[in-house]
């Protein structure tokens, strides 16, 4: 069991995120809830994980699913009381397994104390914890954007002034210029922390720096001066672990965010990797095939630029995502294959990997009808695009490989009914491929995902290379494999993977003749890679 009062146990952990809405349901609602989360903890200590990224469970209108929290020190009674998240993080400690609470520092819900005061008057002493600008009607500040469509400035009329939201309108834009603010929201941290909570990661937090005036959202000039304050005030224990989601964070960001000092965060959450599959400069909607050559110079990068100098977080999957199978794997045939190569290409890397529920099962994309779609960025998409005369079945191709909705399908657990997520109308259709793609059967073969994402987390509290050992990319320009190499004195690592449904060429090093097989998705190692075959050999020298 690891020491999670020493700073850096992250470092050999190996994380996992629920989606709580549609991880378990346990009154019969059609929405997960906290007592689902404790009746599955037995099944995440066998996968094998020590700690659990929550997405927010805090009272929200549910706007964007709870990224619109309207009391930080609340639990939403649809996902039970005060005592059921009491109860989760006492018994998943019991488990050897910490709560990670995911907090939305940069905005708050319009149905917050906070912003219910501000909008009464321009003198409220609450007013300022918002940005405002005055304005005429339908003549905003400037033409800045929303990331889910439409202006990011809303009219109010009584007031005379616009406030900034750079999600949706019930998502106003939370001001950090103001020092009030900033220790309202270190006193909600404080609160979870004397629960026992073991960590939080920081929605969106490379956007708390706006400067809207200057068309700054993320990385604003004061983002490591607010982020080393949140630090010292809020993230005192050094048995915390703090992960940033930061959409704009470059490597060299990267070493500010997870200096090894404890300065700001303990990692960050980049998306370079994440978005090589779209068009440069354009949104995710416009997607194009992934550059394996590029990808593999990416997570080069990062690897090199962060050992030893700060840390990597590792992943493919999140709630915003669609199912990395589907994205870069191969969700017909090769889909058992090819989630395994995945995963084995990812979890040989240095940093804290994160499995996304159901990733470990190999779950799935799906294709709905608009009218089940539940997502805000989804629906506005398809409002926004069809508006503009987008073509309506061009605009679903796009929100079926893209929406996040993909990743919010209810965990599938049985081939029972609705996969033994809910006994009611469950709020978000179960992917029908849940007869076949279930936790239950996972457990039942030895050769599911399931067993090899167990193996993976095993193997990293096992093996110190792949815990610290330096990386070194092989066949950089190779179209379908992904080779490298980890190295820490003696023990030296291999890992190799086969991106597609070919035959690919491939030389195991000599320095690896006769290496132990730690795991692999495909027999014995032979001449080349077939099909999405992935492995990791382990020699000493
Ligand atoms: O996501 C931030 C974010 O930028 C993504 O939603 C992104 O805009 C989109 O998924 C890709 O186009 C965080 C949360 O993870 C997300 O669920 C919230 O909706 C968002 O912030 C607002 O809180
Ligand atoms: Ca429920």
């Amino acid at each position: 069991m690891l020491d999670k009062t020493k700073r850096g146990w992250f470092k050999s952990a190996v994380l996992y995120q629920i989606y709580p809405k549609s991880f378990q349901d346990t009154n019969g609602d059609g929405v997960g809830d906290l007592k689902g989360v404790i009746s599955r903890l037995d099944y995440l200590q066998k996968l094998g994980i020590d700690g659990i990224w929550l997405s927010p469970v805090f009272a929200s209108p549910q706007k964007d699913n709870g990224y619109d929290i309207s009391d930080y020190c609340a639990i939403d009674p649809m996902f039970g009381p005060m005592e059921d998240m009491e109860a989760l993080i006492a018994e998943a400690k019991k488990c050897g397994i910490s709560i990670i609470m995911d907090l939305v520092l940069n905005h708050s819900s319009d149905q917050h104390p906070w912003f219910r005061e501000a909008i009464k008057s321009k003198d409220n002493p609450y007013h300022d914890y918002y940005v405002w600008r005055d304005g005429e009607p339908d003549c905003p500040p400037n033409d800045m954007r929303a990331a889910f469509g439409g202006s990011a400035w809303a009219y109010v009329p009584h007031l005379g002034q616009y406030y900034f939201h750079q999600f949706a309108p019930e998502q106003p834009d939370l001001n950090w210029e103001n020092p009030d603010m900033r220790r309202g929201l270190y006193g909600f941290i404080r609160f979870w922390v004397e629960k026992g909570v073991e960590g939080f990661r920081l929605d969106v937090i490379d956007q708390i720096a706006k400067e809207p005036d200057n068309f700054i959202t993320g990385n604003g000039p004061k983002l490591h001066e607010f982020l080393r304050e949140l630090s010292r005030e809020a993230f005192c224990e050094e048995g915390l672990v703090t992960v940033g989601e930061a959409w704009g964070a470059d490597v060299e960001r990267a070493k500010l965010y997870s200096a090894p000092d404890g300065s700001e965060l303990s990692m960050v959450f980049q998306f370079e990797h994440i978005c090589l599959d779209q068009e440069e400069g354009k949104s995710k909607w416009e997607a194009i095939p992934l550059s394996l050559p590029k990808f593999k110079a990416c997570m080069e990068r990062w690897q090199h630029g962060l050992h030893g100098k700060g840390w990597n977080s590792l992943f493919m999957d999140n709630h915003d995502l669609p199912r990395i199978v589907s994205r870069w794997g191969d969700d017909g045939a090769y889909r058992v294959k090819s989630a395994k190569m995945l995963a084995t290409m990812l979890h040989g890397m240095e940093g804290t990997p994160y499995v996304y529920q159901g990733e470990e099962l190999g779950m799935t994309n799906i294709r709905l009808p608009l009218e089940s779609y539940r997502d805000v960025e989804i629906l506005n998409l398809y409002a926004e695009r069809t508006a503009e005369g987008e073509a309506p079945e061009a605009v679903m191709e796009k929100i079926y490989a893209r929406g996040r909705d993909n990743a919010r399908t209810p965990m599938q657990w049985t081939a029972g009914e609705n996969a033994g997520f809910t006994t009611g109308e469950p709020w978000l259709p179960v992917n029908p491929n849940y007869s076949v793609i279930n936790a239950e059967a996972a457990l039942a073969d030895p050769d599911s995902v399931f067993y090899a994402y167990q193996k993976l987390i095993a193997l990293r509290k096992e093996y110190a290379v792949i815990r610290e050992g330096s990386f070194t990319l092989l066949c950089p320009e190779d179209e379908q494999v992904f080779a490298y190499t980890r190295d820490l004195g003696h023990a030296h690592l291999l890992v190799a993977a086969n991106f597609t449904a070919e035959d690919a060429p491939f030389e195991i090093p000599e320095a690896f003749a006769g290496a132990k097989v730690l795991i692999s998705n495909d027999g014995a190692p032979g001449k080349g890679l077939r099909p999405y075959e992935a492995y990791m050999l382990y020699i000493e020298d």
